[in-house]
């Protein structure tokens, strides 16, 4: 599954065929992005863009993480010349605003990719694996959001605030974006790893219903209107089952409810999710030995992942001294102070970038532990907004310039 099921036509779309739609073309004006990027450096033969603004393609920018990832081309220092779009058949030739412009949507196909230099794919898992590896034949980076390449070894797994280096590890020519759920936590899990040394982390994960895609917030939405304000609801075992109608992509009532089931079944009872958190934690720090356990939550929350994680580490760690390190750790923001009511929650941190942390504790019964809650965006940093950002670290591989991410 991609990070977010694409909404509306995109999911139903036909991914072939020619392009119905134009391909538009933005201004080139913007900021020319400054500042250094720890390791990363240019890699194979990219040199025919040195000097020039990089042509974007944005597969799936009709999408939910589509829809955000074009505000977010709009609102960043520009990177890009060309800013090409690509969606399912269905949405081909539907006008969309990138950068002040009206660009038309063209259907996925070789020619979208043809001249161009990189591409973010937000597309089901197996629509990236058709046509990322073709988009590389094509010699454009592919910058992939889906799950299909993620556990690939010779596929770079890529939070430019933990590993920028491994941008340009690219055997295969693509780079993966994380699961949203493992970016809710991962840079604030990143900073405390590079101080402390983490060994271990137990993750409960609030996971918001735009996970699940645009069916995700209908079904929400719908159920919220279901219920109203009957304050009968919720009083009695399974009222809820049969006034809110459709359950939509969950397994049970979201509205008034918590969910304890997010992904599809793997065996010995995990799901998908919480594996995605082990093995993508791991790959992304580079420990292949780290002990993670994590369950993951469905609330009804539209936007927005939280996660309360226990982490145990290889030295002592004070409760101030983890707050300094996260206070000054790229992406993160500390909102810490339970005294003044003041910790992160879902509700407050939609729509922003960072990772907010809070809750953060040293474990009263290991000098080695501590607990802290995360909130982040799942479809800003947990999706459109990181893979921005490696497209940024790409594109200022390819003009031989350095990247303020
Ligand atoms: C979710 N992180 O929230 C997922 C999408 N893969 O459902």
């Amino acid at each position: 599954m991609s990070d977010v099921t694409p909404a509306g036509p995109v999911g139903g779309g036909t991914w072939a065929g020619p392009a119905a739609g134009g391909t538009g073309v933005g201004p080139a004006g913007g900021v020319t992005p400054a500042g250094p990027v720890a390791g990363v450096a240019p890699a194979g033969p990219v040199g025919s863009v040195i000097g020039a603004r990089p042509t974007l393609v944005v597969v799936g920018a009709t999408g939910a993480v589509g829809t955000v990832m074009l505000d977010l081309l709009s609102t960043r220092a520009d990177v890009w010349g060309e800013i090409r779009l690509a969606a399912s058949e269905r949405s081909a030739g539907k006008t969309l605003r990138v950068r002040g412009d009206d660009v038309a949507v063209s259907a996925l196909s070789a020619e979208v990719f043809e001249g161009a230099d990189v591409a973010m794919f937000d597309v089901p898992d197996e629509v990236s694996a058709v046509w990322a590896p073709k988009a590389v034949r094509h010699g454009v980076v592919a910058v992939d959001n889906s799950g299909a390449f993620r556990m690939d070894p010779d596929v770079p797994l890529v939070v430019p605030e933990i590993n920028p280096e491994q941008v340009t590890n690219r055997p295969r020519g693509i780079i993966a974006n994380a699961n949203c759920t493992t970016l809710s936590l991962i840079v604030a899990a990143g900073a405390l790893h590079r101080e402390f040394g983490l060994l271990e982390m137990v993750v409960a994960s609030y996971q918001a219903a735009s996970g699940a895609g645009q069916a995700g917030v209908d079904t929400l939405y719908a159920q919220l209107s279901k219920v109203g304000g009957t304050r009968s609801l919720g009083q009695r075992a399974g009222d809820l089952r049969g006034v809110v109608g459709d359950f939509g992509p969950f397994p049970a009532p979201l509205v008034l409810n918590v969910v304890p089931w997010a992904g599809s079944l793997k065996g010995d009872g995990w799901s998908s999710e919480e594996l995605k958190i082990r093995n993508e934690s791991r790959k992304i720090l580079g420990l292949p030995d780290l002990k993670v356990s994590a369950t993951c939550v469905r609330v009804p929350v539209v936007t927005t992942h939280s996660a309360a994680v226990h982490a145990v580490f290889a030295t002592n760690v004070s409760r101030e001294e983890a707050q300094r390190v996260l206070a000054s750790a790229p992406g993160v923001v500390l909102a810490d102070d339970p005294d003044n009511g003041e910790f992160p929650t879902p509700a407050d941190v939609v729509g922003t970038d960072p990772t907010w942390v809070g809750r953060v504790r040293c474990s009263p019964d290991n000098p080695r532990a501590l607990d802290f809650f995360v909130c982040g965006d799942n479809l800003r940093k947990g999706a459109a907004l990181n893979t921005a950002q490696i497209a940024e670290l790409v594109a200022a591989e390819l003009t031989g310039r350095c990247s303020a991410l």
